[in-house]
């Protein structure tokens, strides 16, 4: 079974009038608008859902930095390698208010670590792939980032307000990361033939990956129902993959890339894109631990984890020092 399970109390999504009390009160004001906020009072179902969702997408932004982190140290110039350190940065950042929104409903990020690095958590498929080439790092930026800001912005008008606020810093960083992968392709694609060709084998790697990160086809979508109920998600996945393609297309046009689907169609009717068959297989093969990286991204993980110990201790002694100090002086006063 690819999906946790995480139980929202019901097997489909109540009515107002099988609701109790408390439950109508609370979806009526997500109905209305009003966000949610970590005191108000809340459905069990809610706040696990949104742990889940808001600590899988902290977990994604801080694994999502080992592919491009890869890369740093061969970035071709000075000016791509500080560019990139900075879009790393910001993906731990991006992380941290993550996991600050998470704590707000009641769950530590010591917890939250720990299920990452027993491999308990989920984090986005698409960093299960390894980045092989310095057009991966182009490849990214747009496609990863792009299918980030589509499945992201809508997320800043979602019922839980410390998810919704974090989401606002989150996208206008996410379209800096965008712009500079599209940078990055643009100047290969300028470039020479081998560079051109580069782009493309990056194109051709990362394509159906990204289409992947939306999540599984609507009627494979466990959560999607409830999810959208609760306003924790607005739109459903298979939508979202279709924006993007539509948004993608023109842009591989202008970079004069071929998207690798050979049955990909402009469809007059529905004024969007058709597109091939996705390799669900390979999906929840990645999604159930067995994608080509799955370990690497794990181990790497755990390794940074102790390798900081050291730190961390550092600061927990500084912290009791402190606070001994400040009851010493108290007491003294
Ligand atoms: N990868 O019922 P569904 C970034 C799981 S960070 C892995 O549709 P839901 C970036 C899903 O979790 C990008 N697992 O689920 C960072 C569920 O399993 P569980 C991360 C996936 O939650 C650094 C099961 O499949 N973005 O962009 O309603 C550098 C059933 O799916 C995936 C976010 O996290 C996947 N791709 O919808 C650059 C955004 N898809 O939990 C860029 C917030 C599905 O039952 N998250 N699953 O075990 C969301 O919007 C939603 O969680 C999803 C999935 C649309 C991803």
């Amino acid at each position: 079974m690819y999906a946790q399970m995480v139980k929202t109390e019901a097997d489909r999504v109540k009515t107002l009038a099988e609701m109790d009390e408390c439950e109508r009160v609370f979806q009526e004001r997500v109905d209305r608008g009003v966000k949610i906020e970590p005191k108000d009072w809340m459905p069990d179902g809610y706040r696990k859902t949104l742990i889940r969702q808001i600590s899988q997408h902290a977990h994604s932004e801080i694994v999502g930095q080992l592919p491009e982190g890869n890369w740093i140290s061969r970035a071709p110039t000075l000016q791509r390698k500080v560019i990139l350190l900075a879009k790393v940065q910001d993906e731990a950042g991006h992380g941290l208010y993550l996991y600050g929104a998470a704590e707000t409903l009641g769950v530590s990020r010591d917890e939250l670590t720990a299920q990452l690095l027993s491999g308990r958590a989920k984090y986005s498929s698409i960093f299960n792939y390894p980045t092989l080439s310095w057009a991966d790092m182009g490849a990214i930026g747009w496609l990863v980032d792009g299918a980030a800001i589509m499945n992201q912005v809508p997320l800043q008008r979602c019922s839980y307000g410390p998810y919704a606020r974090a989401m606002i810093k989150v996208c206008k960083e996410e379209s800096f990361h965008q712009r500079q992968g599209f940078d990055i392709m643009m100047s290969l694609c300028r470039g020479s033939a081998a560079q051109k060709a580069m782009a493309q084998d990056a194109l051709d790697r990362w394509w159906a990956p990204s289409l992947m990160m939306f999540g599984p086809p609507d009627e494979h979508s466990v959560h999607s129902a409830q999810s959208k109920a609760w306003k924790i998600k607005i739109n459903g996945n298979d939508e979202l993959r279709h924006k993007f393609v539509d948004q993608t297309v023109p842009q591989a046009k202008l970079l004069g890339l071929e998207i690798p689907d050979p049955d990909l169609r402009w469809n007059e009717a529905r004024g969007s894109y058709d597109i091939g068959q996705i390799d669900w297989e390979e999906f929840f093969q990645v999604v159930g631990g067995n994608g080509p990286c799955n370990r690497e991204r794990l181990a790497a993980r755990n390794k940074a984890h102790e390798d900081g110990a050291w730190f961390r201790d550092g600061l927990m002694a500084h912290a009791d020092k402190t606070k001994a100090r400040q009851q010493s002086q108290g007491e003294a006063a």
